[in-house]
């Protein structure tokens, strides 16, 4: 073999690549794919000086960055007899579990921001004939290093977006076991940054599973209408696996009659266009899905989609062609009841249950990818979906690590959920302040979103500022208007800035023929604190903040939605106020035990009237 620079330098690049960002290719639809389960409980060791992974000279023991210094300190090492010193036993360690995260489970872990290990240990009787096994990660925040049978198998950045790892070959039908180093420490280069409104909650707070697909298999797949036209499916397929090139692909939709073929090419890439006539639209009202059958070599591989078109023009939002007013609320994936992060499918029924109440046809996932349940269930709700990746306020524009980094969590967000038909709009980030490098930044992440997905809408929620000579009027100035497809901004008014009177003077200015969404806004209000409208924290300062705010932003020509924050009180370490925060963002209209407050009930009127002006 003939070895060159370039060849080398290729090499270490994709080395680094794999080992330090990822990742292997992400496996869509792993809902639908043959697995077990890994989820229940595991065992952990909490590691805050990372004692498993460093010696005392602070060298990495991991065998992969290390490969002399091989130790098997906490890859599942077991002493053979009692002259042997090992200073760590998963079986006796206490049990934890899988997906959750730690902070909510365990009373200790609370507010610990650092290393745990995970270990739980399976058996894998008998992989089928010509199959491949993939170690599957719903999430992992933020930081997850992979260990099977005691040899790493990779590491993933980045805390709300799914990875796998190969492992064909490497399982035994007895004993295997698996460690994962979580690691949620914040760190000023990282995607948020150290510094968000929300709870750092750590581990891994999603599903695990092993995945079993055929030796080649469909890893990828888009299938949805193109660009405003309701009688043509676009698909596009990726296989993954030695056979890739030159295959055939069956796609079927047996309710619409289609049945169509295409061909890979020496990549493993399809793509076609399908002719359907009469496709019976998803929409809010009728939120239609149908069975997709992707066939490869007699396997198939089902999907639910549905199909809708999407545009703007001039202020309009177009969803199947008709305009539409987004009818919105922000929520975090969190579930106060229950307490921590937000996973299951039960989840989210009850948040978009909520969303539902209030009389939404429009949620805000903010301010990270959320768990793929939330739309896939706002897929059969008939809610579109804001979905959204973690650039919020003031990341390192100009850290090229840092860019691969929210460049890969946009990537990985899109690849998952391009296929559910609530999705309408990928946002690039929040509240992130006027920069030529932040600009450039999100700019790139823009066209990064319009090459993976030319149908959805693209925004971010940008920020407003009185303009300058005039108090009372509001202006955004940000150069990413002219590269938005909905102009969005969080605004304070009534609350950060001034009191609910101010809502009565302020107007604001837009300056593009495009639609205005408000992404934000809103007050805090502990549930069951009663006092007067002007009184702070008070249900009824909410009320009238809520009535206020959408009496001013009607008035906005453009405004075509609206996603108030937040649906539901959710914990932040920046809350200090004793008796009223506690240590929660109280900007609910739902209480963390579930009780509305009264703002609830000013936005479900308001929203009941925008409907009603729509319907007609
Ligand atoms: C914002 C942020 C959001 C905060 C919210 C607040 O502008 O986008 O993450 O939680 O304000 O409550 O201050």
């Amino acid at each position: 073999m003939k070895f060159t620079f370039a060849g080398l330098l290729t090499f270490i690049l994709l080395f680094t690549i794999t080992f330090l960002f990822g990742q292997e290719p992400q496996i869509i639809n792993i809902e639908n794919r043959a697995s077990l389960t890994l989820n229940g409980v595991w065992k952990y060791v909490v590691d805050p000086y990372q004692t498993g992974y460093y010696d005392y000279r602070r060298d990495a023991r991991d065998q992969m960055s290390n490969p002399s210094n091989s130790e098997s300190l906490f890859l599942g090492y077991k002493p053979k007899d009692q002259t042997e010193r090992v200073e760590y036993d998963f079986d006796k360690s206490d049990n934890i579990l899988v997906p959750r995260d730690w902070n909510s489970q365990k009373e200790k872990l609370f507010y610990y921001e650092g290393s745990v290990w995970y270990y739980k240990n399976f058996d894998y009787p008998a992989p089928a004939a010509n199959t491949r096994q993939y170690l599957y990660f719903g999430a992992a925040n933020y930081e997850a290093d992979v260990y099977l049978n005691g040899k790493k198998r990779g590491k993933h950045v980045g805390g709300f977006t799914p990875f796998n790892f190969d492992i064909t070959g490497k399982l035994n039908p007895k004993g295997n076991f698996v460690i994962v180093k979580v690691d949620n420490t914040r760190g000023l280069e990282k995607v948020p940054t150290i510094n968000t409104d929300w709870w750092n909650y750590g581990g891994l707070t999603r599903d695990v599973k092993i995945v079993e697909v055929a030796g080649t298999f469909i890893q990828d797949y888009y299938v949805q209408l193109a660009k405003n036209d309701k009688n043509t499916i676009e698909v596009s397929v990726i296989l993954n696996g030695p056979s890739k090139a030159n295959q055939a692909i069956t796609i079927e939709i047996p309710e619409a009659n289609i049945k169509a073929s295409c061909t890979t090419d020496s990549e493993g890439k399809a793509k076609t266009m399908i002719a359907a006539k009469n496709l019976k639209l998803w929409s809010p009202e009728n939120p239609y899905l149908y069975e997709v059958k992707l066939i490869h070599n007699n396997n198939v591989l089902t999907d639910k989609i549905g199909f809708r078109t999407l545009q703007t023009k001039g202020k309009e939002i177009l969803v199947n062609g008709k305009p539409v007013f987004l009818r919105g609320i922000c929520i975090h994936e969190e579930n106060g009841i229950r307490g921590g992060r937000a996973y299951s499918k039960e989840d989210a029924r009850l948040l978009l249950g909520w969303a539902k109440e209030l009389g939404c046809n429009f949620v805000r996932l903010a301010h990270y990818p959320h768990n793929e349940n939330m739309a896939r269930v706002a897929d059969e709700l008939g809610i579109m979906v804001w979905s959204e990746v973690p650039v919020y306020w003031t990341i390192q524009w100009k850290n090229s690590e840092t860019y691969n980094n929210a460049h890969n969590q946009l990537t990985d967000m899109i690849t998952r959920d391009k296929n559910r038909a609530s999705v309408i709009i990928w946002s690039m980030a929040n509240e992130t302040p006027v920069s030529a490098d932040r600009t450039d930044f999100i700019k790139r992440m823009i066209e990064t979103t319009r090459q993976l997905d030319p149908v959805r809408l693209v925004s971010a929620a940008l920020e407003r500022r009185s303009k300058e000579g005039s108090a009372n009027t509001q202006v955004v100035e940000d150069p990413l208007q002219e590269y938005v497809d909905i102009i969005s901004f969080n605004e304070y008014i009534g609350w950060y800035d001034g009191l609910t009177e101010k809502c009565k003077s302020a107007e604001f200015e837009i300056k593009f023929d495009k639609p205005v969404m408000v992404s934000e806004f809103g007050g805090d209000a502990l549930q069951g604190n009663h006092g007067s409208k002007d009184a702070r924290w008070t249900e009824e300062y909410q009320e009238e903040l809520f009535k206020e705010s959408v009496k001013m932003l009607d008035k906005i020509p453009q405004l075509r939605g609206m996603t108030p924050w937040i649906l539901a009180d959710f914990r932040s370490p920046r809350r200090l106020l004793p008796n009223i925060q506690d240590g929660w963002n109280r900007k609910g209209l739902i209480s963390e035990t579930g009780d509305k407050k009264k703002a609830f009930f000013v936005l479900q009127d308001y929203y009941k009237r925008k409907k009603a002006e729509y319907d007609k």
